[in-house]
């Protein structure tokens, strides 16, 4: 694949078994809780919108491998993956899908809006291209604090086209904000193909219009995106400034959980599940000598167990009670 600039090749310089092994575990465990809550929401028990990001593992999975702690991370409303692999609990994470107080957003952000703020993680935001500006003014905090901390902000293909993806664009080039913006181009926003709505044929290329420097990564490569991500932030934290990656991937599921997804054929789909990001990294570790079939067994059993566990604490946790409900709708109400 074309990069602007070379991928540094295993530049996180962690791997190491546990740390493969890891990524791979985490991978299965978004899968795992994303198949539970696609059973929960055809049972009715999750209510408006649910956004999988099944296919797409690879891409928050490999990205937030390369972040520190401390990095600032923001995305859109595809989030479940994000909130997850940057560490929250499973059962705060399904408590909120189920919209009752114990979740991550207090049971009234649902599917859309998880947060984690102890992991630094801000949202989940619903609004297509609205966070992009947010992502920018958490850089220029880190940067006006003198941090040498970064901002991973994602942001999906239909966003490159958002008025707020070009102020945010032009405002972190010209102020030299440390954030990466890292675009989960899937193909689709919605139902239309990121070629229709586009005017520039490879998303990348947008950065070019802000003197921004820009990488294309393999979004169904762990690895790839891992080590693309670092040398990006490598570079951010030397010498602050902003970089745009594209992450090539795909998603399995339609865009929504109502979405039958009969824009695309079969075969484009199948095509895309032969790369499957779980499969693919697990022959590779096979092949390496890294794992075997019974250590594959017991993580993905894990996983499982994991999300059952999660389902069963969520569902087992009291309802928002009703005088709660306006509580945070204005700041007087809010406890912090
Ligand atoms: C400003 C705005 N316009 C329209 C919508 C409706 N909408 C929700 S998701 C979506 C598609 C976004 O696609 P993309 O950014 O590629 O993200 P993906 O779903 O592929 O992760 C649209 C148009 C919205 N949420 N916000």
């Amino acid at each position: 694949m074309p990069a602007t600039i070379p991928v540094e090749k295993d530049a996180t310089k962690l791997p190491g078994l546990e740390r493969e092994l890891h990524l791979l575990y985490q991978m299965l465990l978004i899968r795992r809780f994303e198949e539970r809550a696609s059973q929960a929401y055809q049972q009715q028990k999750i209510g408006g919108f649910c956004h999988l990001y099944i296919g797409q593992e690879a891409v928050a999975v490999g990205a937030l491998a390369a972040a520190r702690e401390d990095d600032y991370v923001i995305t859109a409303y595809r989030d479940h993956a994000h909130v997850i692999a940057r560490g929250a609990s499973l059962n705060a994470c399904m408590t909120e899908l189920l919209g009752k107080p114990t979740g991550c957003s207090r049971g009234l952000g649902g599917s859309m809006h998880f947060f984690d703020r102890a992991n630094h993680m801000y949202g989940g935001h619903a609004i297509v291209g609205g966070h992009l500006p947010l992502a920018s003014g958490l850089a220029f905090a880190s940067k006006y604090r003198g941090e040498d901390r970064c901002t991973l902000c994602f942001l999906g293909d239909g966003a490159i086209n958002q008025g707020a993806f070009h102020e945010a664009f032009n405002l972190s080039a010209l102020w030299k904000l440390p954030v990466a913006f890292i675009c989960e181009n899937n193909l689709f926003g919605m139902g239309t193909h990121v070629a229709r709505a586009a005017s520039v044929k490879e998303v990348a290329t947008r950065a070019k219009g802000y003197d921004m420097p820009s990488m294309i990564a393999d979004g169904m490569d762990v690895r790839h995106m891992r080590d693309t991500v670092y040398t990006a932030l490598q570079a951010m934290r030397k010498k602050p400034h902003p970089f745009f990656i594209e992450a090539r991937t795909y998603r399995y599921r339609g865009h929504s959980m109502s979405d039958p997804a009969t824009y695309r054929t079969k075969e484009e789909l199948e095509k895309y599940k032969q790369e499957d990001p779980i499969a693919d990294f697990k022959a590779i570790l096979l092949s390496e000598g890294k794992l075997d079939e019974t250590k594959f067994q017991e993580l993905d059993r894990e996983a499982k167990r994991l999300s059952a566990e999660a389902m069963r604490f969520a569902e087992e946790s009291s309802e928002l009670p009703l005088e709660d409900l306006h509580k945070y709708t204005f700041v007087d109400g809010a406890d912090r």
